[in-house]
């Protein structure tokens, strides 16, 4: 019975190091020292034996009771104390490291307010391919091979390798979207969507594309070679310049947060007909002239017009029955107005010190 008393202790304590939950630790004390416990049994064998047994084995069970129950206490409160630990903050230790958290481009978020300004006044957004088909770009509106107007846009034409099949990186993915394999631009404006939405949508049409397009440009303070516009396009019966100037002025107001004068020059666009160049007045001068708007008073912001018949028809919308009106807009233009920046130039520079300030 000595042996059995040890080697039960033994496992008893090995049991007791590996714990590591108050359920566990319960379960072993029922199994052990419980009513029916293996202890307890043994415990309760004493009784049959001798007087002499009894004495040496008696005192021995008895300490070896004591000892285990001091384990299972202090086991119990470890297991209860690390608990706690684990739920406990110390609200006087340091904060830690900051990390930094990223926060939206200006221009996105700037084309964020847009989207939510045309959404509520009943224009869907759409996306559109950065990588066009001539087709889309120039021929659909109204801008033929041999045109000039084309080189207004300083493009980026993507060649096609003569003598071999028509085969771009992403030749497959081309045909796919587009419908035919054909030469390939970095879109030079947002305007070839507005085919793209008439044919798949029809008319009534309300919608805007904002989106990046690329020009082989000669950068200076307002000219980028990578920028963003904002395409405007809005089809139904009736609809006049009074309705583009209407959406215009309720767009540049509520991104600028106060009123704006709009300036209507002439301007030529082969897509539209009549066709506008449309400033606004800086609302960082009001009018005299500052550098922001090259002390003309005056910034230009988009080219607008009433869609081209010619346009509408490519589109498969009948001109007899519909007109529209379309506009294009540098958003970067329009950001800069909105938060006084100088030069064009930062928004593509990466610079934090200059995107921290948004
Ligand atoms: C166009 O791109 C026409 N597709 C706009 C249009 C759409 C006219 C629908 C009629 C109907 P334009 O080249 O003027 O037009 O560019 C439109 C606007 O984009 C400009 O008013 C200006 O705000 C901005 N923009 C043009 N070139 C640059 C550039 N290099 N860098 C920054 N912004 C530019």
């Amino acid at each position: 019975m000595k042996k059995q008393l040890e080697k039960l202790k033994n496992e008893i304590i090995d049991n007791l190091d590996k714990v590591k939950s108050s359920d566990v630790l319960r379960a072993l004390e029922i199994k052990y020292l419980g009513r029916k416990g293996e202890l307890t049994k043994i415990l309760r064998g004493i009784a049959d034996l001798s007087v002499e047994e009894k004495k040496i084995l008696g005192k021995m069970a008895n300490e070896v009771k004591t000892e285990l129950q001091a384990k299972f206490k202090r086991a119990k409160e470890m297991i209860e104390g690390s608990a706690a630990a684990e739920g406990f903050i110390d609200v006087t230790l340091p904060a830690g490291e900051k990390i930094n958290r990223g926060h939206l481009h200006p221009i996105t978020q700037v084309q964020n307010e847009l989207e939510d300004l045309f959404t509520s006044m009943g224009f869907m957004v759409l996306d559109g391919p950065e990588l066009e088909s001539d087709y889309y770009a120039f021929e659909a509106l109204n801008i033929p091979a041999h045109h000039p107007a084309r080189d207004t846009q300083d493009t980026f034409y993507i060649t096609k390798e003569t003598g071999k099949e028509t085969k771009s990186p992403i030749g497959d993915l081309v045909s796919g979207v587009f419908g035919e394999a054909s030469d390939l631009v970095m879109r030079p404006h947002t305007s070839p969507v507005q085919i793209r939405a008439m044919r798949k949508y029809g008319a009534p049409l309300r919608l805007v594309v904002p989106g990046k397009v690329f020009r082989s440009e000669a950068l200076d303070a307002n000219h980028e070679h990578t920028f963003y516009q904002l395409e405007g396009l809005m089809v139904g019966e009736d609809i006049s310049i009074s309705n583009l100037t209407a959406v215009l002025k309720e767009m540049l107001s509520g991104i600028l947060k106060q009123e704006v004068e709009l300036r209507l020059r002439p301007g030529y666009f082969p897509f539209v007909e009549p066709g506008f160049e449309i400033d606004i007045k800086c609302t960082i001068c009001n009018g005299p002239g500052c550098p922001s708007c090259k002390y003309g008073g005056w910034l230009e912001m988009l080219g607008a017009g009433l869609v081209h018949p010619n346009v509408l028809r490519a589109g498969g919308i009948d001109p007899e029955k519909y007109s529209g009106f379309a506009f294009g807009m540098g958003i970067n233009r329009l950001a800069m107005m909105k938060y006084g920046i100088d030069d064009i130039r930062w928004f593509n520079s990466g610079d934090l010190r200059f995107l921290n300030q948004f």
